[in-house]
């Protein structure tokens, strides 16, 4: 099958489905290139100065890796210029962060977790950058946090870039999953899968089972009925894996089936969790509902969740839907 690049995959899109608008193919075409730019740091690891931390914590009082504040520049500047965004948001960034009055605004906002798995950077394990893409509010002109806060189920494109042993894009313009490998020697993203499909069967979990202790009954019911195996309710074995980088787990699932969950905890009763709804969940949730998976908090999906903050973090069940359907179910 003769392969196409990621510009003429969009170019047929927008030709097929209308749903790509110009500003939109713009914006997606500029974060790849992005990723791109990112891969290329990321890949030369200790040769570029960008391992160990920079010295600084962010939003979440988390110390910041050299590789999370250069990811995050990176994207920043990529975007701004283009005319394609309103504002952007960033894991790496307490406040949403405005176009530059030189340049013209368009009718995207463009929220992101630049570098995901930072835990990761420094012993070469595959980290990624995860992305969302929402509409500006009709008839806004000063772009505020509000303006952030929608519902995942309005996106209007998602993805990741999984730095791994190959640089992959994976992407959702609301009509299934295409993943894009990156051809290093001419610099372009070619088409490698089409319409990706979670299977909704699994026999694989992932979950940092370190957390064990803290969990609420549900989790605890539905992890112990998973390891107690073939002689245990579920009749069939079950094997675990956990990357420790959202992006490497759910690209598995992606492509072999599995069941992802980051629960909320006794750690810290206040604490909904771990992940971001709207740089992690969000984007992540949209991509496996369009792969035929699903997404929830345990109550419901995470699609519909309101923001009420745009660092808010929520619990996270997804992957393959009958074992999504059961830790779900157990909530009830
Ligand atoms: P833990 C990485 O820091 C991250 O945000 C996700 O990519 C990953 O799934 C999770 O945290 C790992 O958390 O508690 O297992 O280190």
């Amino acid at each position: 099958m003769k392969r196409i690049s990621l510009t003429q995959y969009l170019v047929e899109e927008q030709r097929l489905h209308n749903s790509i608008p110009a500003e939109l193919r713009l914006l997606i075409e500029v974060v790849a290139r992005a990723c791109k730019t990112i891969s290329h740091a990321v890949g030369k690891g200790a040769l570029g100065d960008v391992l160990g931390t920079a010295g600084t914590e962010n939003i979440q009082g988390e110390v910041q890796k050299k590789l999370d504040v250069l990811s995050n520049e990176i994207l920043l500047e990529a975007n701004e210029w283009g005319g394609h965004l309103a504002a952007m948001a960033s894991e790496e960034m307490e406040h949403i962060h405005l176009i530059p009055n030189r340049y013209p605004k368009g009718e995207y906002m463009l929220v992101f977790d630049p570098l995901d798995g930072s835990s990761n950077i420094d012993v070469n394990v595959s980290i990624g950058t995860i992305f969302s893409v929402l509409k500006a509010p009709e008839g806004m002109h000063n772009p505020t946090e509000q303006d952030f806060l929608q519902p995942g189920a309005q996106q209007v494109a998602a993805g990741y870039a999984v730095y791994g042993p190959q640089t992959m894009l994976v992407l959702t313009t609301g009509n299934g999953v295409n993943a894009f490998t990156l051809d290093r020697e001419m610099g372009s993203w070619v088409l490698t899968q089409r319409n990706m499909m979670i299977p909704a069967e699994t026999k694989e979990f992932a979950i940092n089972m370190s957390n064990m202790r803290h969990w609420h009954p549900p989790v605890k019911r539905y992890v112990d009925e998973l390891l107690a195996g073939k002689t245990g309710p579920r009749g069939k074995d079950f094997n675990m894996r956990w990357i420790a980088s959202m992006v490497a787990d759910v690209h598995r699932i992606l492509n072999r089936g599995g069941i992802f969950m980051y629960p909320a905890d006794l750690r810290d009763p206040g604490q909904p969790g771990k992940l971001r709804l709207m740089y992690e969940a969000n984007p992540m949730a949209f991509i496996v509902e369009q792969a035929g998976g699903a997404a929830t908090d345990g109550k419901g999906r995470i699609l519909d969740i309101q923001p009420t903050k745009l660092h808010q973090r929520v619990p996270v069940f997804l992957g393959s839907r009958q074992e999504v359907e059961v830790v779900t179910g157990y909530h009830q």
